[in-house]
């Protein structure tokens, strides 16, 4: 049983998470039109409006959407830098970045407005789930390109809580932080808030013990099982929110205290659930393809974003009284790409790495498993016949070039395994190339 006596009062932060359906679709038209106005110098989206007569005017009723491209994480990086910007550089605040396949993150920017916008979503999720004024809040996400760190720094402070900017790694000072500091809530990855636990266990400290009394998580998949075990072990009540970096960060949807469902912040998102191949919606309440207009981004608005992530989205009421849409558990992608400790990772990614190494193939597979609460990444490379040595010291030295050259290009800490020529199995189609023995998906 979760955090002994602490219950979570259904709080609203801002009221127009309560709008009827009749009014926030109207809400939604409105805003639709003007996107369609506002991007339609960009490049990208000019020819297609131009060829099928999309203006302002066209659009009648928010089925219209349909007639809209959709766009999707190559075309963001075949016009990089910034191709998608619709307002002029000078009027930009900020700008963040995701891991891209090349190594190269691909780059997302805000005006001053667009970041208002976005700690105001956080914080309203953050209030669904627990944040008071009062409180003081952990953040343990990487503060820098990545979203998840500044995108819920300011979502709190709009509230008025206390921060600790502890940003992301060094168990150990995380946890003398809380033991010091003794905040109410951790903001982090589902899997670092187990870390934290097991950390506190081998310092002799008994983790339910701790200040904790609940945490939002998101950034990267995690099922009902991993919630109870963070709950169980940390005592706390867990909430799980979700975003992407191409379409604002955290803050398209997060759980209120019912936690079944994320509530999409429909007056800012217009979200379709499609079938991945046909690209035809599928019925309410089965599994599709996330895709997301963003009804009031200025920096860089992206129409009908197609985020390869699989959920269900369905409308039954919420005792909470907001009247969103809400969805499930991201339940998989419908792309090859992994999220490891949270960061997002294409084998294309490895492959890349790997050319950069004289002596292998481009034949390996990478097992992603998860040990105790961390990811742990194995990628077994085959390497040239004539680049096998019975010296020790060389075969040492090309794992680590080869690990050198992963983290350079992918980011992430990859243990090598050197593996003779053909002994990676072959593929007629399709080639395997990751074995993830996670299991964190769930239908
Ligand atoms: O991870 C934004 C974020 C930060 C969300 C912090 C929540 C908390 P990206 O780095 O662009 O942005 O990665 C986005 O992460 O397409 C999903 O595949 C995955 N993801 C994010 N939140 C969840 C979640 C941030 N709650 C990608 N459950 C998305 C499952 C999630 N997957």
């Amino acid at each position: 049983m979760p955090q002994s006596g602490f219950l979570i009062e259904n709080r609203i932060f801002d009221p127009a998470e309560t709008l009827s359906r009749p009014d926030l679709a109207a809400l939604q038209l409105e805003r639709l039109r003007d996107l369609v106005e506002r991007v339609a110098h960009v490049h990208f989206y000019r020819d297609h409006f131009t060829l099928h007569d999309i203006t302002r005017r066209s659009i009648r009723t928010l089925d219209d959407l349909r007639r809209l491209p959709f766009t999707t994480k190559d075309d963001l990086r075949r016009h990089q830098p910034l191709g998608f910007l619709a307002v002029p550089r000078k009027d930009l605040a900020r700008i963040h970045g995701s891991s891209g396949t090349t190594g190269r993150p691909t780059f997302v920017a805000y005006t001053p407005d667009d970041l208002r916008i976005w700690s105001g979503l956080c914080a309203r999720f953050l209030v669904a789930g627990g944040l008071k004024p009062e409180h003081t809040v952990q953040i343990a996400f990487g503060y820098g390109l990545f979203t998840g760190g500044f995108g819920l720094h300011y979502g709190v402070e709009l509230v008025g809580a206390a921060i600790i900017p502890a940003a992301s790694g060094n168990t150990r000072r995380q946890l003398d932080i809380i033991h010091d500091l003794q905040p109410e809530a951790l903001i982090c990855t589902p899997s670092y808030a187990l870390t934290i636990a097991d950390a506190a266990r081998d310092a002799g400290l008994d983790p339910r013990a701790l200040s904790l009394r609940y945490g939002h998580f998101g950034g990267e998949p995690w099922t009902e099982d991993m919630r109870r075990e963070i709950e169980e072990e940390l005592d706390i009540l867990a909430f799980n929110n979700y975003g992407l970096s191409e379409v604002i960060g955290p803050g398209v949807s997060g759980e209120c205290a019912a936690r079944n469902g994320m509530h999409l912040q429909e007056d800012h998102f217009l979200v379709e659930c499609i079938d991945p191949e046909t690209l035809a919606p599928v019925a309410e309440g089965e599994p599709g393809e996330l895709v997301i207009t963003t009804l009031t981004r200025q920096a860089m608005p992206m129409i009908r974003y197609r985020t390869r992530d699989i959920a269900r989205i369905y409308r039954a009421p919420c005792p909470c009284g907001r009247n969103t849409l809400r969805m499930s558990r991201v339940a998989g992608r419908s792309d090859d790409m992994l999220i490891i400790r949270g960061v997002n990772v294409f084998p294309s990614q490895i492959e890349e790495a790997l050319l950069r190494v004289d002596g292998t193939t481009p034949h390996y597979l990478i097992e992603v498993s998860r040990p105790g609460t961390l990811d742990q990444v194995t990628v077994k490379v085959e390497i040239r016949r004539e680049s096998f040595s019975d010296r020790m010291d060389r075969m040492q030295a090309l794992r680590e070039r080869i690990a050198r050259e992963i983290h350079t290009v992918a980011g992430i800490r990859a243990e090598v395994e050197l593996v003779e020529p053909r002994s990676i199995e072959r593929f007629a189609g399709k080639a395997k190339r990751v074995m993830d023995k996670r299991g964190l998906t769930e239908t």
